[in-house]
């Protein structure tokens, strides 16, 4: 085999293992600029996602991942009566807090639902439910 022809060929080994390098880093740089992104998450409610409470909760809670905007962020709570009256307003670590206006709450199963955006502006929607049974 004469020197060029090895060169070559080293030279085509060289290339792909540099295709690999570039790939692998391509797909190291995807997989940490995609956790470093993520979108902002429910990470706790209260009442919690499918709870059966004895009392009327005076308020529900939900706590994100990140301080949730709150031009965009919405909290509502539907029950056998249609919708309860909340009063809506930003709390301690990173959670929206909906004060219950109403304490005439029935028993049966009410719905939450909310709206929410983070860092990167992108909204996020959401809903669990959670029962009421006093007796
Ligand atoms: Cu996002």
């Amino acid at each position: 085999m004469s020197l060029r022809i090895r060169r070559t060929i080293a030279k085509g080994i060289d290339w792909m293992r540099t295709a690999r390098h570039v790939t692998f880093f391509l797909v190291l740089l995807v997989i940490v600029s995609s956790v470093a992104l993520a979108h902002m998450q429910a990470t706790k409610m209260d009442p919690e996602d499918g709870a059966t409470v004895k009392e009327a909760p005076k308020w529900v809670q939900i706590w994100y991942s990140q301080e949730p905007d709150s031009a965009v962020s919405k909290l509502t709570l539907t029950g056998p009566d249609g919708e309860v009256k909340l009063f809506v307003h930003p709390s301690d670590d990173n959670s929206l807090m909906g004060m219950v206006q109403q304490d005439n709450l029935r028993d049966g199963e009410y719905t939450v639902e909310w709206q929410a955006a983070g860092d990167d502006g992108h909204i996020q929607k959401g809903e669990y439910k959670f029962t009421l049974k006093t007796d």
